[in-house]
């Protein structure tokens, strides 16, 4: 039987010069530097999810944000398919602060610590800083290793 994917948000917040990535303290991703976001709940949109998750997670208000990319990941030996939904946060309101999921912290575009990142990352996060779209897939096995990937520029999600 099909398994239903676990829809997941994603948000870089993109200003000219700089990106705020936070510093994953626990779960899925734990010890990377990441993008914001999560599980989108029963009841709410997925634009709402990824709004509810930034502040959640590192106190921001985001008052201008886009949906940018469609990322689905396959873990070998695993059935469930990861449906991320990329955002580009654009404007905010608030400073970022620390919370007990994540370390937020700013870093100049061409300082990106892609080494301590998701390796699919640094393959699109380019992309996202200069307003492009994509699409991809990736095939993981374990956390580091890409054994698989598709991934594409797209005029519309
Ligand atoms: P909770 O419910 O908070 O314990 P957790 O296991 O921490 O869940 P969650 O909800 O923070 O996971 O969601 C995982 C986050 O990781 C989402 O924002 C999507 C993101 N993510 C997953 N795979 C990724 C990948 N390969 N590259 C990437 N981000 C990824 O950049």
């Amino acid at each position: 039987m099909a398994v239903p994917n676990k829809v997941l948000t994603l948000v870089m917040i993109r200003e000219d010069a700089r990106i705020l990535l936070g510093m994953k303290k626990r779960g899925f991703g734990v010890n990377r530097w990441n993008g914001f976001g999560g599980k989108v709940e029963h009841g709410e949109s997925i634009a709402e999810g990824a709004k509810r998750e930034v502040e959640e997670e590192c106190g921001l208000i985001l008052t201008e944000f886009e949906e940018v990319g469609r990322l689905d990941f396959e873990f070998v030996g695993e059935p469930q398919i990861l449906e991320v939904h990329v955002f580009r946060g654009d404007k905010y309101e608030g400073e970022p602060r620390e919370t007990e999921e994540m370390r937020p912290q700013w870093f100049p575009h061409d300082g990106i610590p892609y080494k301590d990142m998701w390796p699919d990352d640094k393959l699109w996060i380019p992309w996202l800083l200069k307003g492009k779209k994509f699409k991809g897939y990736f095939k993981f096995e374990g956390h580091d290793n890409i054994l698989d990937l598709q991934l594409d520029k797209v005029e519309s999600l």
